[in-house]
This record gives C-alpha cells, structure tokens and sequence, in this order.
C-alpha cells in the first residue's frame, strides 16, 4: 500500500472531498494541517503553490477535484458509464464554481461581508433550485447509487449552511440527499472524528 500524505490548511476546505474519498477507500493517510504562520515556507515547496496535495509515496498531486477524480474511479464512485462520468463531472464543477465565487482570503472586513451575502441571498437560491429540478425524484443526484457528485454536494451545502443557516430551508430534497451522504457508515465514522472546524 502506497503511503499517503495529504497537506492543507486546518479546515474542511478543499481538501474534505479528498479525505471523504479517502474514507471511502479505507486508505489510511496522514492528515497533515499546517498553521497559516507556516504556509508561506510551505508554499515553496509545492507545485504551482496551492494546497491541498496528496503525496503519494512522496510524489505530489495537486488540484483537488483531479485528485477526488482520480480516487472517486478508483472507489467506483465516478459514475458508471462515460455518460454518467459527465454528468457527475458536471455537478461537481457547478459546485465547484459558485463556492469559487466566494473571496475567501479577502481581508477587508466589510468586502467581504457584501459579496458572501450577495452571494448567499441573490445567487444561491437559483442554484439550489437548479440542483433541486436535477435531482427531481431521484435518490442521488446521477444513476442509481451514490457518487462523488452526492459527496461534494454534501461537502459544499455543509459550508454554506455554517454561512447561512435557513439556506436549504426550501429543498427538503437536497437535506435528505445531504443527510444521506453524511449516514453512509465510513462517512459518519470521519464526520465524528474529524478536526471540528468551521469551514
Ligand atoms: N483549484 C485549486 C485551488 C487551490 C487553491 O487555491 N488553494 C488555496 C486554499 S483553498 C491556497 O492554496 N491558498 C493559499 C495561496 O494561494 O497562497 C484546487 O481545487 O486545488
């Protein structure tokens, strides 16, 4: 078994998709946070300086949904057939893009404030409803079975709910579907014993 070493900041972030993944594959790994205090050293070393990385016996990978691609294919959770591979790319990066949107190392107090609430009370509802129509009477948002698009889903609403509690308050749909990632045992089992943070 090739050791795992995963490097990113002390939250949930970009990395939690990975360490779901993880989870899922019963790879063990190690967790490596790192302070802010350290990160300008560690951005050094690197690739393109941007965590998270998943070193794998010591060769890093970057990016983190082509590293969640890379083990969601190897859990099984990338859809079944290319058609479906597309369709759940395709969820993940419309994620992917709204949480993007968000200034999330903007200092200025007040900037920021405006646009996550601009964000959260203009452009969220539309999304959600978008997702909601998507996933119709479906049990997950591609196919028959679970998918890493369902494990991003989860990941992402848990942050936007941290940023706006009633956010979902209108999809029942889409907290069954969160709820239902967040029971899947291995998931339950990280989700108790992970680091508790806020993002
Ligand atoms: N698209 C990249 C984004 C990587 C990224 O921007 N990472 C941020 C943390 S979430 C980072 O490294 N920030 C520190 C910096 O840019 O110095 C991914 O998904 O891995």
């Amino acid at each position: 078994m090739p050791h795992y070493k995963l490097i990113y900041f002390n939250i949930r972030g970009r990395a939690e998709i990975i360490r779901y993944l993880l989870a899922y594959l019963n790879i063990q790994y190690e967790d490596h946070r790192i302070s802010l205090d350290d990160w300008s050293a560690v951005k050094k070393t690197v690739p393109f300086g941007k965590i998270p990385i998943l070193e794998v016996d010591g060769v890093p990978l970057h990016q983190s949904l082509a590293i969640g691609r890379l083990l969601a294919r190897k859990a099984g959770l990338a859809g079944k057939t290319e058609m479906e591979e597309c369709h759940v790319d395709a969820i993940i990066d419309t994620l992917d893009d709204f949480m993007s949107r968000f200034p999330w190392a903007e200092k200025n107090q007040d900037i920021r404030d405006e646009v996550f609430n601009e964000l959260l009370t203009n452009d969220a509802p539309g999304l959600l409803q978008d997702l909601d129509l998507y996933l119709g009477k479906k049990d997950w948002f591609v196919g028959d079975s679970v998918t890493w698009a369902d494990f991003y889903w989860d990941i992402c609403s848990t942050t936007l709910l941290v940023l706006k509690h009633d956010l979902l308050e209108k999809h029942p749909k889409l907290v069954a579907l969160q709820k239902k990632v967040q029971s899947i045992p291995v998931i339950a089992d990280w989700i108790k014993q992970r680091p508790e943070t806020r993002l």
